[in-house]
């Protein structure tokens, strides 16, 4: 089974209190609908890519709980409740505690720090954790020791400063192909890698999403999506343009895993 492939993912329905999420930058807040409507295209590209979607119901009270991502760690064995970073995302985990304990064999929990799993870059070789505003040492450390208690390598790597997680700059394309803002690309942390920089004004493509054998981009995106398609890739490009006013991207939005 290779990193990307999946059978199983977990979303949530987008709230009306979505257009108030955090955003780094003051700016235009998304429109309600037009989240909405990102989100289920979303939803559609998944099933379409052969994984079977649970939508779990809004939470109003928590503007960010879209992005799933952020309070797991999942693989097909076991799950990991994170411990976000952010204060006003802090009891989204709780939320999710319930749906990974009916679907997961093991369910641990990270007892110390901080991790966001938009921080997590899961490759063949080794589990990448970024350390962010989001994801401190301590929280790094302690998801080291979690995932090697599953027996999974891991190394902990510093995110460039003003990108909001490791994964906001980069996503596999491949087993040994990422693509990555041209800042993570020179850091060095893509050790081992093959990193595609996409261009500059493109950064937000960084963020692509694999999935079995289609690569998700942004819509708003053309040139990575061509430098992908000429490469061979599946592309299929993703409207996120109103995701993007607060800070979100492609693999935000799922929880995704390999379920036996
Ligand atoms: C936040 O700042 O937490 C949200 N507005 C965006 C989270 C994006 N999550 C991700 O990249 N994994």
């Amino acid at each position: 089974m290779r990193v990307f492939d999946f059978n199983s993912a977990i979303v949530r329905t987008p709230g009306r209190s979505v257009v108030n999420g955090l955003r780094a930058a003051p700016g235009p807040a998304p429109v309600f609908e037009a989240v909405v409507a990102e989100h289920l295209a979303y939803i559609a590209a998944l099933r379409a890519a052969g994984v079977e979607v649970t939508v779990l119901g809004p939470l109003e009270q928590f503007p960010d709980s879209i992005f799933v991502e952020d309070p797991a760690l999942v693989f097909g064995e076991a799950a990991i409740v994170l411990r976000p970073g952010a204060p006003s995302r802090a009891a989204e985990a709780l939320e999710l505690t319930a749906a990974l304990e009916a679907r997961f064999p093991h369910v641990l929990r990270l007892g110390d720090g901080f991790a966001d799993g938009g921080d997590i870059l899961v490759t063949p070789g080794r589990v990448l954790i970024g350390l962010s505003s989001r994801t401190d040492p301590a929280g790094a450390r302690a998801l080291g020791a979690l995932l090697a208690s599953i027996g999974r390598n891991s190394e902990i790597v510093e995110v460039p400063r003003g990108t909001l997680h490791l994964k906001s700059d980069c996503s596999l394309v491949d087993e040994e192909t990422v693509l990555a803002t041209g800042e993570l690309g020179a850091s060095g942390v893509l050790k081992g890698l093959r990193a595609l920089v996409v261009p500059r004004e493109e950064r937000g493509a960084a963020n692509a999403l694999r999935v079995n054998d289609t690569v998700f981009v942004r819509q708003d995106c053309p040139r990575t999506e061509e430098m992908l398609a000429r490469r061979g890739v599946n592309v299929v490009a993703l409207p996120a343009t109103e995701i993007a006013k607060i800070d979100a991207g492609l693999s935000c939005m799922s929880l995704r895993w390999w379920a036996d």
